[in-house]
């Protein structure tokens, strides 16, 4: 029992693991070797793994686990008391187990935090997507199941997210293919090169091949509501992005008409919100204009679709570059990580909305009160397992479809 427990737990969360534990606690072995060779030093949030490993002992003693005598006294650690590195392996070790008794072990299996394919380099990489050189012309968007929550990705994936996400954004592409070139080539596995065959376990629903884009350095940011940073500069200056607004809104007020928001993206830390004029500056008058039209022509078409289907989207974010094709809509798009999905049955405005997809993680988060700094923590399998069905609720919502299995 331990041993196919503890390989399903490494097979979920390796990739938070520091290099040195790596390749290790992978085979059948005792358990007081597997939880040495994993003691995590990068999971330093005592406060809340305790509370997670004692769910977990709990667990453990429910379905008849033995645990090694050390992994008791591992549980026991206090969170003032500074864990050794050996007892931090056995909180880890059981929090893993923890995982298992509550996510089946298919369910475990298909979450995917980290992709590797060896023969291809990476051109980037982003706190979900990871994106591969094919040639000159194409390259490969890999959406993990990796979830970020104040600007951190958190230690635990959520079952089925890359492939929502990629499926919501392939939606969209068709959705709006009449009115917008986009970048993608192909999602079927079967027409990717030979060479990435092998890898159709890491690629089957979650990736896609995308025509090589001349990027625009700009973030197309469009608003239908008030929120977020726009709410900020609304409440500071009466404007957003040099827009005048009408006075007198309030936090998630509906806007009179959808607004274009540019903002120039930065390599770390935040996007800059930026007066249309600065953007014109950047990318030159006429693409700008553009860039313009068509972002809110997209938001108006897409907004509109989403809103009979029961979803709100607040804002959303779009990137364009030229191909042959002209202007095209590139990255991902109107995905609940690109956007601000709001369940339209509970919009009040007055206050911040509660995120479609996110909430349940936020509202954990806040609970452990977590300091918001890095390594942010991993999540109990209840909260990964109802968010997930969140963005499996919204595939569903917007595309009427089934994410299949
Ligand atoms: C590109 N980014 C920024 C994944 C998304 N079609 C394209 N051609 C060339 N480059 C890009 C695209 C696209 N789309 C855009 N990176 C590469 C967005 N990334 C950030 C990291 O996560």
């Amino acid at each position: 029992m331990w041993g196919r427990a503890s390989r399903r737990a490494v097979g979920c969360t390796f990739a938070t693991l520091p290099q040195e534990f790596k390749g290790e606690g992978t085979e059948e072995q005792q358990p007081s070797s597997f939880i040495f060779a994993q003691a995590p030093s990068a999971f330093p949030q005592f406060g809340h793994l305790k509370t997670l490993a004692q769910q977990a002992f709990q667990a453990l003693l429910s379905m008849s686990i033995n645990l090694h005598p050390l992994a008791i006294q591992g549980v026991a650690a206090t969170p003032d008391k500074p864990l050794t590195k050996i007892s931090l392996g056995l909180e880890y070790a059981t929090i893993s187990a923890c995982r298992i008794s509550v996510m089946n072990f298919e369910l475990l299996d298909s979450v995917l935090l980290q992709t590797d394919f060896p023969e291809l380099k990476l051109h980037a990489s982003g706190k979900v997507r990871d994106v591969y050189v094919i040639d000159q012309e194409r390259l490969l968007f890999v959406a993990t199941d990796r979830i970020s929550a104040f600007d951190y990705v958190l230690a635990t994936g959520i079952p089925h997210k890359g492939r929502v996400l990629t499926q919501v954004s392939l939606f969209w592409f068709e959705f709006l293919r009449d009115l917008v070139p986009n970048h993608l080539v192909t999602a079927d596995i079967g027409q990717y090169p030979k060479e990435l065959q092998k890898y159709a376990d890491q690629l089957q629903g979650r990736s896609m091949i995308v025509a090589r884009a001349d990027m625009f350095p700009v973030e197309c940011v469009v608003r239908g509501y008030l929120s977020g940073s726009a709410w900020k500069e609304y409440k500071a200056t009466g404007r957003v992005c040099g827009i005048e607004l009408p006075k007198g809104l309030q936090e998630s007020d509906r806007l009179p008409e959808p607004i274009f928001t540019p903002a120039t993206k930065a390599v770390t830390g935040h996007d800059e919100n930026i007066p249309f004029a600065e953007m014109a500056r950047i990318v030159g008058p006429e693409a700008g204009g553009q860039l313009r039209d068509l972002s809110l022509a997209i938001y108006q078409r897409a907004a509109e679709y989403a809103r009979q289907r029961g979803i709100i989207i607040a804002d959303t974010k779009f990137e364009f570059g030229r191909t042959a094709q002209g202007i095209t809509l590139a990255d991902e798009v109107l995905t609940p990580d690109s956007s601000r999905f709001w369940p339209a049955d509970q919009y009040k405005p007055g206050k911040t909305q509660e995120s479609f997809d996110k909430q349940y993680v936020r509202d954990y988060l806040e609970e452990i009160r977590w300091n918001k700094q890095p390594p942010a923590p991993a999540l109990p399998a209840e909260v990964a397992r109802k968010t997930s069905e969140k963005y499996v609720e919204a595939y569903h919502l917007l595309t009427g479809r089934e994410l299949d299995a």
